[in-house]
């Protein structure tokens, strides 16, 4: 399947970056917006069309941030356990993090840092050995007078939308010319779209037309159901390759298309310098172990500062990830939901090509004496702590298996046990 890469994966970097990363959810000193989202700070605040654009593109004049280094980046990438990286190459701003020919709102036409970020960080991602995707917002584009917006604008005061003319004009001179240079440029392999309720103008022939061109030049480039499928085309999700949740959703169930979850370090995509509400690693670990447990990914978003930083709690959230993953990588990776009832101690999962193994990942301290499963379908051969590799005891007992607990576990967040199955019923 062309989707296998993705599903083996199980873990990628989403990124929020762009002009917004400048104030950083501050505007005249005052924090902007009834939500924390950092990277909508053009529409917050008291502005009856959003904060103006010929103010809000200057910020392109002060977009120089030197810091960025994209092999300093994957590297903090690669070292979390991910498999691959995803960028906001424009996000519903319209500023284009790439020199676009169909729009000099872009990094190398408008701003002083001149570089072509995408360029660098795809020969970045190469030399990682990294996937490399795109966020593009297709919908929302708040520059381009013809793209979807949640505040009027000042030349049509008496409506929030573009009229369906106006929309063709974004459409085909922008959204259409622009994705073709994703894809023609730098070779994604995916693209994340990111509407998330039913638009007037974002019809079916619309859509159609956006998946046919992205299948036409590039085959194997995949498509999330956040391109607006769900609500905006009769077909459904059909036509998609995997299912987006909504942001920081965990479903509770198996989902059998393709899934993930993109979400949060704190309450913020882009940068926000006030948001200091960040999750601790052993959330975010569940939040992985949870998602494969369902046969989901996880999107773990990081929010670069202005100067092409990644700030020092961002940091030591990858570097725990990478701590445990970098033990339990097996565990995730290629792995999917074992065929059993889920345990109240935390959840298995089982490598998705081959039933020789089940891994428990075994949540928190609790389990003191014993540790109950489920009875695989083969026999348990052996029973290893992958931290420790200690070997544990080990007794089948009618529809189960009683585990003895070392006696202490390794990681008070989660421990996981390798169960190696042999042959035989
Ligand atoms: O409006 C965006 C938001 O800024 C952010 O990009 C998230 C990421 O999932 N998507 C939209 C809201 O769902």
């Amino acid at each position: 399947m062309h989707t296998d890469w993705f599903t083996d994966a199980r873990f990628g970097i989403f990124s929020h970056w762009g002009l917004y990363s400048l104030p950083a959810g501050v505007w005249d000193g005052e924090r902007m917006g009834g939500n924390w989202y950092a990277e909508w700070i053009q529409m917050q605040g008291n502005w009856p069309h959003g904060i103006p654009l010929e103010t809000y593109r200057a910020l392109a004049a002060d977009f120089n941030p030197t810091a960025f280094d994209a092999d300093a980046w994957m590297a903090e990438v690669k070292n979390a356990g991910a498999a691959y990286f995803l960028i906001t190459a424009k996000h519903h701003d319209g500023f284009a993090l790439w020199p676009s020919r169909v729009s000099d709102y872009n990094v190398v036409d408008a701003t002083p840092f001149g570089r072509d970020v995408l360029a660098e960080l795809r020969a970045a991602c190469d030399r990682h050995g990294l996937r490399l995707g795109f966020y593009y917002s297709h919908w929302m584009d708040w520059e381009h007078p013809g793209g979807a917006r949640p505040k009027a604008t000042e030349s049509a005061p008496e409506r929030t939308q573009p009229s369906d003319a106006e929309y063709e004009t974004y459409w085909t001179e922008k959204c259409l010319p622009q994705v073709r240079e994703l894809l023609e440029g730098y070779a994604p392999a995916f693209l994340w779209f990111d509407n998330w309720r039913a638009d007037d103008n974002l019809t079916a022939e619309r859509l159609d037309r956006l998946i046919d061109m992205i299948r036409d030049v590039a085959p194997d480039c995949l498509i999330n159901s956040r391109i607006g499928t769900t609500w905006n085309h009769p077909d459904g999700d059909a036509r998609v390759d995997y299912l987006s949740m909504g942001d920081n959703e965990f479903p509770d169930r198996m989902i059998e298309q393709p899934w993930e979850t993109s979400g949060t370090l704190n309450r913020s995509w882009g940068h926000h310098r006030l948001d200091h509400a960040w999750l601790p690693p052993r959330t975010l670990l569940a939040n992985l172990v949870g998602n494969v447990s369902r046969n989901g990914n996880y999107q773990l978003n990081v929010g670069p500062t202005g100067d092409g930083r990644l700030c020092g709690p961002t940091l030591r959230r990858l570097r725990e990830i990478g701590a445990w993953m970098h033990i339990n990588h097996e565990a995730v990776r290629g792995c999917g939901p074992a065929p059993a009832p889920r345990p109240d101690w935390g959840s298995i999962t089982a490598p998705t090509k081959t039933g020789d193994r089940w891994y428990l990942h075994v949540t928190g301290p609790g389990q003191t004496a014993s540790l109950t499963c489920p009875r695989p379908p083969r026999p348990v051969a052996a029973c290893t702590v992958l931290e420790t590799g200690e070997a544990l005891d080990w007794r089948t007992v009618d529809d189960t298996v009683r585990i003895t607990a070392p006696e202490t576990w390794p990681d008070e967040r989660i421990t996981v046990v390798r169960l190696d199955l042999g042959e035989g019923p």
